[in-house]
């Protein structure tokens, strides 16, 4: 029988110490290859992407999504039970969907993300408290060569800070984020495919451009908690209870997806 991760105590208050936690393996090889396979075929998201210029002129794509209707290997991971329950736990509450998103970062092409609060962004959806968090799965393996996540360790004990446009992006006040780091711990969370970065929405983040021949895809599941009032918007619902599938759904529903799309091909 497989058995799946669910949060320690010890995890739960690395959290909240550092602002984020890093799962090795979350999922497992056949999973994510599953979840990289159907992505990287997957026209009608893909050619829904759309590029978001960096503060150099390099496109960082993105697609996004809230729809939670059907049973494809996207809805799976975001409601497995693995991913739902250490949300709930590291955000001491019932965690909900907010949407879940695809930042694509193409070999030699792929874009930064500049520094930021996902709150920064949230903050204007009328979102209440920054009682929210997101999961970064690696899809590729995540180097600095193909630019990983970079996040400040402890930042979100800062609070919210100003945000205002980087390139077409929303970006950190560039003052605050530069005393964040003469006094915090800069880590670049180098992952292997599978491996899952869980953090808080004030937690300020950022990702360089891919100088590499490698693509760095990540798959990001955002969550809110259930007593923090969010304006219900389009791509950013209000609380709407999180039905959790079986840990068993990711492979099942992966495997049938998969073998439909090669049918369809
Ligand atoms: O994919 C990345 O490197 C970061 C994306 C990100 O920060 C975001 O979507 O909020």
């Amino acid at each position: 029988m497989n058995t799946f991760y669910s949060p320690s105590p010890r995890d739960a208050s690395i959290y909240q110490m550092d602002g984020f936690l890093i799962v090795p393996g979350l999922f497992d090889e056949e999973e994510i290859s599953l979840l990289r396979n159907i992505a990287r075929a997957d026209r009608e998201k893909t050619e829904r992407a759309h590029g978001v210029q960096d503060t150099g002129q390099a496109l960082s794509k993105i697609w996004l999504s809230s729809d939670t209707t059907r049973k494809d290997i996207y809805n799976a991971v975001c409601h497995s039970k693995r991913m739902a329950n250490t949300m709930s736990c590291l955000l001491s509450d019932e965690a909900y969907l907010y949407h879940y998103k695809m930042t694509m970062k193409e070999p030699l092409a792929g874009g930064a993300w500049e520094w930021h609060q996902d709150y920064g962004y949230w903050y204007n959806n009328g979102c209440l408290t920054p009682n929210m968090a997101s999961c970064y799965i690696a899809v590729d393996n995540a180097t600095r060569e193909n630019g990983c996540m970079q996040l400040i360790k402890g930042s979100h004990h800062m609070g919210r800070i100003e945000h205002g446009k980087a390139g077409q992006q929303t970006g950190a006040d560039e003052a605050r984020v530069e005393l964040a780091l003469q006094h915090m711990e800069l880590v670049y969370a180098e992952m292997e495919a599978g491996d899952a970065l869980f953090f808080h929405s004030n937690t300020l983040h950022r990702s360089d451009q891919n100088h590499s021949s490698h693509p760095r895809w990540g798959f990001i599941c955002c969550y809110n908690a259930r007593h923090n009032p969010c304006e219900n918007r389009s791509g950013h619902p209000s609380y709407t209870p999180l039905d959790i599938w079986p840990d068993e759904d990711v492979l099942a529903i992966g495997r049938e997806q998969w073998e439909n799309m090669a049918v369809a091909q």
